[in-house]
């Protein structure tokens, strides 16, 4: 297994709108594998492939207190959902910034397994918003992008303050 670098904000690759997965192998396992440990060490709840750099329509998420509840989405699609709510968010993506973002408080969610093989499955509170939110990365859009253009350039102050003290 290996962890793999994450993209940070505002890194245009976070841009990037992944393509379906034509076919589930050994590949795509082993990239889910990768991009669960990368994950877990984080640490974080959720991760999509376009936040390391691989432009394909995974996503893993792990709400469990017990942090052995992964769940993967390969081709993941919204098919219904329902109600509205506003809650704190967080971003691997964007470290150290945590702010409110409107969703839908149910989702129902289409989509392939690590094996290939379909599933749905109806979501409320934070798995919803963990799935909405990894879904928008898909779309190459990063939960910042809600707020407002005063809000989001002080963020990026922000962060470009703290990797110029990287460096
Ligand atoms: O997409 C990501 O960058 C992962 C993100 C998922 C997420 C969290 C909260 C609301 C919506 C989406 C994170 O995992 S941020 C880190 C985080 O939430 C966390 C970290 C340690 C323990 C518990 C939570
Ligand atoms: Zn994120």
């Amino acid at each position: 297994m290996a962890i793999l670098k994450i993209l940070e904000y505002p890194d245009e690759r976070l841009h990037t709108i992944a393509k379906a997965v034509p076919a589930v192998t050994d590949n795509t396992r082993t990239l889910i594998r990768d991009m669960a440990e990368t994950m877990y060490t984080a640490p974080g709840i959720g991760l999509a492939a376009t936040q390391v750099d691989v432009h394909q329509r995974i996503i893993v998420i792990d709400t469990s207190e017990t942090h052995d509840q992964l769940l993967t989405f390969i081709n993941p699609e919204i098919i219904a959902n329902s109600g509205e709510s506003e809650r704190e968010e967080g971003c691997l993506s964007v470290p150290g910034i945590y702010g409110k973002v409107r969703r839908a408080e149910a989702v129902t969610v289409k989509a392939l397994d690590s094996e290939g093989k379909e599933f749905v499955l109806d979501a409320s509170g934070l798995l919803a918003v963990c799935i909405q939110h990894e879904m928008d990365h898909l779309m190459g859009k990063v939960f910042v992008e809600y707020w407002s253009d005063l809000k989001r350039s002080r963020v990026l102050t922000k962060l470009k303050k703290r990797q110029r003290n990287r460096m």
